[in-house]
């Protein structure tokens, strides 16, 4: 992700709007994160300005704490955001475009080609996709008890068809949730579309684990501070501390210093966060409206020293 500096919004938004065309190319082909569509209007953003603060209706910087809409839109911190986030991943088809899952069912245990493509109108395959934070497309893949949770990045051939090598170790019902902007005729279109994958076998759902606010995952003791609720945006801050009890050094992965998926029990409704560009006290700090109360389960990816791992944490929302 670029690292620029920036005039203020309300300038910068003329200049797009005439050059729209040539920063298009370059976010293809030099890998910048694109603005997210709002209300429809295509409108590139240029590498994020430090302090910038975005106004309703103007373009997005990717690296300004956000979270995707299903109908297209991001909802960012500082702007006027809606009561109850939007949530996405509930349905194959979104924004005019569709899920075409190739073999969903899968063995348990045994790594499978997951292939799917992405269609817009008339079947026709998406085959441009705009880079947001540093992949064309984010994969999600987790169980309805919200166990065996992965984040992947698929590649996608010429004729639109994307594919990984994906393993479901255990048998039962996943969500595949694919978080993308799709590039249609010039238009951008930002979408979260969901498919299950099935593993045939005696599905043994496990209770959502007991709300908490420490994880322990490969030796790390993660936390975090804040409370999510539906009325207003709450702050959330993420510390990571390492085996020898002191704060981790996260490195920045995909374009940000971590990346918070929140998933409510009983749909899988999908939430995807990106935090604040810089850390505070050394926490990463996200901005979070909660879509409705409810049970959530939340997953915070994180990177130290070259490899991810992710915490997760059960939160009730009152
Ligand atoms: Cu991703």
């Amino acid at each position: 992700m670029g690292i620029g500096i920036g005039t203020p919004v309300g300038e910068r938004a003329g200049f797009r709007l005439a050059a729209f065309g040539a920063v298009l190319i370059v976010v293809l082909f030099a890998g910048y994160g694109l603005g997210r569509l709002n209300n429809s209007t295509a409108a590139a953003s240029a590498p994020p300005a430090a302090g910038t603060s975005s106004m309703p209706g103007m373009a997005m910087d990717e690296n300004q704490p956000h979270a995707h809409n299903s109908d297209g839109t991001v909802s960012q911190s500082g702007a006027a955001m809606p009561m109850g986030a939007a949530v996405g991943g509930l349905s194959l088809s979104s924004g005019g475009l569709t899920l075409v899952p190739g073999k969903a069912t899968f063995e348990a245990g045994k790594p499978q080609r997951l292939s799917f493509r992405v269609t817009g109108a008339g079947g026709a395959p998406v085959t441009t996709y705009a880079i947001v934070h540093d992949k064309p497309l984010h994969l999600i893949v987790v169980r309805r008890d919200l166990t065996g949770f992965q984040h992947l990045h698929p590649t996608m051939a010429a004729d639109g068809t994307w594919g990984i090598d994906l393993t479901l170790a255990e048998p039962g019902i996943y969500r595949m949730i694919a978080d993308f902007t799709a590039v249609v005729g010039g238009r951008q279109i930002a979408t979260t579309l969901g498919g299950d994958l099935t593993v045939a076998g005696n599905y043994a759902p496990r209770a959502l684990p007991a709300a908490g606010r420490t994880d322990r995952p490969d030796g790390f003791t993660v936390s975090y501070e804040g409370t999510p609720g539906t009325q207003a945006t709450q702050p959330l801050l993420m510390s990571v501390t390492g085996a020898d009890g002191r704060t981790a050094k996260l490195d920045p992965y995909l374009g940000a210093f971590g990346h918070l998926v929140v998933m409510r029990a009983g749909d899988l409704a999908y939430v995807h966060v990106h935090p604040e560009a810089t850390l505070v006290d050394g926490k990463v700090k996200f901005w979070l409206t909660a879509p409705s109360s409810g049970d959530y389960r939340m997953f915070f990816d994180y990177q130290v020293a070259g490899e991810v791992h992710t915490a997760a944490w059960t939160v009730t929302v009152g």
